[in-house]
């Protein structure tokens, strides 16, 4: 019984992370952290079939945007919800 448990635990876990997260390369164009706001010159966003542009982003509060500036060479995670778009994740380019 405990074995089985832990078993279907582990299927649930590994369920939750089964849609791979697209992560987007761009540059940073403007970064106001203060306003939790970047705006980003990104590549083609597949998940929401956005084309390549430069566009203002609203940050969510967790991602810490102090560590970048204008001209950084970044890959991002976008959202999508009610019709607003949201950067989920943010890092300087692997
Ligand atoms: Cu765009």
């Amino acid at each position: 019984m405990q074995r089985w448990l832990t078993a279907a635990v582990l299927c649930g876990a590994a369920a939750a992370h089964a849609t791979p997260v697209e992560w987007v390369p761009a540059t940073v164009v403007q970064v106001a952290p203060e306003r939790a706001r970047i705006t980003l010159d990104h590549a083609r966003i597949g998940s929401i079939g956005m084309a390549p542009m430069v566009m203002p982003f609203k940050v969510d509060r967790a991602v810490d945007l102090r560590p970048f500036q204008a001209g950084d060479k970044v890959r991002f995670q976008v959202t999508s919800r009610d019709g607003h778009l949201q950067v989920q994740a943010l890092e300087k380019a692997p």
